[in-house]
């Protein structure tokens, strides 16, 4: 099935005109119903089989007039109806100027905007989840409850410069006060799972690096739960980035594979483990394995101290601990983000090990399943403008009250830049720029 959607003054009337029902009802009069019929051309030709459903403004999405046509998909089929749409007066939308129209209609705000985005890019249940709630607007709540304080706290210290012969504290009574402190509270909350909601977001890469032969391609096929990358009890088998998708307390990983690192004069595993190297470069997490079955070796310490050196998190996983185990434990190992003895053979330890690594992608931050993070820059950097005006506000008010009423003008622009209101046009641009067409 394929929808073709228009939104509009015209849209009814252009569909209309092209629209033959197959009870010989008409669309003007079809509100909030489906019709059944046929899209037909000025000539005469039959286009497709249609159902058509009428959504007059004010409520449908865009809260103008919105006529949708179900036609039976195909580019064919869907490209005829899209001509005769554009031949009866209709313009191609841009990218994402449905959700455009419906945040210029006042409808939803920008943060419901976004998670649009969100729903539309989830790629983990958990992402899903949190872009529901956030389109359904319970962020946008909570913005516009701490906009409501910064609100009332500018009325009083608009009085305060009116009437100066009354001290500022005095105007504000002892309950707002407490919100103002809430607010404050709720705003350094907001912002500490800012970087885990962007985690949650965009997703990050995880690198597998190693000697060889100690089971890296053995613990990937295990994490993505299949056979991917090749097994053999040959050092030197993976030479080839073998990357696969998984998701880590709901954060979209892409899990890399890759060569064991060692010194080589194979021209092919050199390649490999080159890429190795540029992989470990470029991720936001690595995961270490060892052979917990064989003393420790200084090549292993060697990749460890590499890694530090790249500042990039370590886990190290203590493989094949169903073998027995080495009689100690190198030392430097505990200077990791974690040791987690795994066997990638019987998948002990392996829930630990997804703990572990989830945990540390989150930057130990504990988010709810279906909770709405503001999850984007821009969010992060005008809450924190927003969030730093109201602390210096808080942290004095014998100053003058021109001065603090800045502060508050301030913090209410930076919080207006997240919810739309006073969101720059360009910025604006930008972000329907995201949108795929047609939505
Ligand atoms: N007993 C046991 N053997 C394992 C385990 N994990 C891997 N192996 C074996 O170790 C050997 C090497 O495994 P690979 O997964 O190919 O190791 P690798 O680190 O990817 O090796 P290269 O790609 O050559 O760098 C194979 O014979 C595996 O069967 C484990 O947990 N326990
Ligand atoms: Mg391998």
């Amino acid at each position: 099935m394929g929808i073709v959607r228009l939104s509009g003054d015209g849209a009814i009337m252009i569909v209309a005109q092209l629209f033959r029902s197959s009870r010989g009802a008409t669309l003007e009069n079809a509100a909030h119903r489906v019709r059944h019929g046929h899209i037909v051309s000025p000539a005469g030709e039959v286009l497709d089989e249609v159902l058509c459903l009428v959504m007059p403004g004010p409520h449908s999405y865009t809260r103008e007039d919105v006529v949708e046509i179900h036609g039976h998909g195909g580019a064919g089929p869907l490209n005829a109806i899209l001509e005769a749409c554009l031949g009866a007066g209709a313009r191609l939308a841009g990218p994402g100027e449905f959700t455009l129209r419906a945040f210029l209609s006042g409808r939803i705000d920008l943060v419901q905007a976004e998670a649009v985005i969100d729903q539309i890019q989830a790629r983990t249940r958990a992402n899903l989840q949190a872009a529901n709630a956030a389109a359904s607007g319970t962020l946008s709540r909570e913005l516009h409850a701490m906009g409501e304080t910064l609100r009332l706290l500018l009325a009083r210290v608009e009085a305060a410069v009116d009437f100066p012969e009354d001290d500022l504290p005095d105007l504000i009574d002892a309950q707002l006060m407490q919100d103002a402190q809430a607010t404050q509270a709720a705003m350094t909350a907001m912002l500490a799972k800012s970087d885990a909601g962007r985690l949650l977001r965009e997703g990050a890469t995880l690198a597998i690096a190693g000697r060889p032969n100690v089971g890296k391609s053995s613990l990937f096929n295990a994490l993505v739960r299949d056979a991917r990358a090749i097994v053999s009890s040959q050092a030197g088998t993976t030479r080839d980035r073998i990357e696969e998708y998984v998701t880590l307390s709901g954060v979209p990983v892409k899990l890399v594979d890759t060569a064991g690192v060692r010194h080589t004069e194979d021209e092919v595993e050199q390649i490999g483990v080159r890429i190795a190297r540029e992989t470990l470069q470029n991720a936001q997490l690595a995961l270490l394995v060892i052979d917990a079955s064989e003393s420790p070796a200084p090549e292993d310490e060697a990749l460890f101290n590499e890694l530090l050196a790249l500042e990039v998190p370590v886990v190290i996983a203590a493989n094949k601990a169903d073998l027995d185990a080495a009689p100690e434990q190198p030392a430097w190992c505990t200077q990791g983000d974690g040791l987690v003895s795994v066997s990638a053979l019987t998948g002990v330890g392996l829930d630990a090990l997804e703990e572990k690594l989830g945990g540390l992608l989150l930057g130990g931050v504990n988010v709810a399943a279906d909770e709405a993070l503001i999850n984007r820059l821009h969010q992060k950097d005008s809450l924190r403008r927003a969030s730093a005006c109201l602390d210096r506000f808080l942290a004095d008010m014998t100053v003058s009250p021109e001065f603090l009423a800045v502060e508050l003008q301030e913090a209410l622009q930076a919080l207006g830049e997240i919810t739309g209101e006073t969101t720059p046009d360009d910025i604006l641009e930008k972000i329907f720029g995201a949108f795929c067409i047609g939505k």
